[in-house]
């Protein structure tokens, strides 16, 4: 087989709008329920993967540290199968960046999986649809599946692959990721949710709910129902906080609550101003395009907001090019 041997990929991170928490029992890494979530531009890596010849192992440099460990055991794990998949002896040699923080509840192994996948099927020269590579960054981390597609994008239980709901301009959407930490987080997604299963009082009650709020949400969408979306989302990210937190696990810091505080008192004030937060302390603020200045402004006065990072719906999972 001829192959290109080199593909650089870039993939931006997705925020969940109805929220995936827990997994089904056995193999394959599939989610317990059904996720929604819209693909970021303004928050961007980018994945260079080089299959070599006659190199013994894989070899991972993440923002210019060489990975070790768990960080790297899923990449390499995701390597392996594609090298069962398309008949490759090679081992692969791969950078990848990101210009937001790095494991801090801001989705970075869902763009960075989504690269990585992408980067990795085309150069080893296979012509895989955008669905075959959904389902290999599954395998790696299910949130990884929705950044290989743009606009608004779901996940549904049981399948092998994500699939777009609304195109990216379906929306009058704003996202403003309120920063409220530089740190990684201390619990990873995969451990909190395990531990929110096996622990939590209310594990069952959010896997009954759950699917409830996506169904609900998915219509709003369709209907560009923008203030219901908003209120549902919000809803999921609270439900999901509620049974984790039940378990102990606990991803917000004071922070969090302030910002949680602003966006009532904006909503009270007429703003649509929404928010959603993921396995880390950042508040991600829905607003409308057209209310950002104002919205920004109100955020950037609570204490312990570090930044905000203004993003948008975005595109999915591209190659940038063959070096
Ligand atoms: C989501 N999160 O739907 C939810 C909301 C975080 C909070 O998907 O174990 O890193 O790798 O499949 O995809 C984070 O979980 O978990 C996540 P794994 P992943 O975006």
């Amino acid at each position: 087989m001829t192959v290109a041997l080199e593909a650089v990929a870039v993939a931006h991170p997705n925020i969940a709008l109805s929220k995936y928490w827990g997994k089904r029992e056995g193999e394959g890494n599939f989610p317990a329920v059904p996720s929604l979530s819209v693909t970021l531009q303004g928050l961007t890596t980018r994945t260079r993967v080089r299959w070599r010849r006659d190199v013994a192992g894989h070899r991972l440099v993440l923002g210019g540290r060489a990975a070790e460990g768990a960080e790297s055991a899923r990449a390499f794990a995701l390597l392996d199968g594609v090298r069962r998949e398309l008949g490759l002896s090679e081992t692969a040699d791969v950078t990848s960046d990101n210009d937001f923080p790095t494991a801090s509840g801001l989705a970075s192994s869902a763009s960075g999986f989504a690269a990585l996948a992408l980067a990795a099927v085309r150069a080893a020269g296979g012509d895989w649809d955008a669905a075959r590579v959904s389902d290999l960054a599954r395998r790696a981390s299910a949130s990884a599946a929705r950044s290989v597609f743009g606009g608004f994008v779901e996940l549904p239980v049981g399948a092998t692959s994500a699939r777009v709901v609304a195109p990216a301009d379906h929306l009058p959407l704003a996202i403003l990721v309120c920063v409220t930490t530089e740190a990684a987080k201390s619990v990873g997604s995969t451990d909190g949710m395990r531990v929110t299963m096996e622990k939590s009082p209310y594990a069952r009650a959010w896997l009954e709910h759950a699917p409830r709020l996506h169904a609900q949400l998915r219509e709003a969408l369709l209907a560009r129902d923008f203030d219901r979306v908003g209120e549902l989302a919000e809803a999921s990210a609270l439900a999901m906080h509620a049974s984790a937190i039940a378990a102990g696990v606990t991803y917000w810091n004071g922070a969090t609550l302030e910002a949680l505080g602003v966006v009532r008192r904006l909503r009270a004030a007429g703003a649509a101003a929404y928010a959603t937060i993921d396995a880390g302390p950042h508040v991600k603020v829905l607003t409308r395009t057209e209310q950002v200045a104002t919205v920004r402004e109100a955020l950037a006065q609570v204490p312990g907001v570090l930044r905000i990072l203004d993003a948008r719906p975005g595109e999915g999972a591209r190659l940038e090019g063959r070096a």
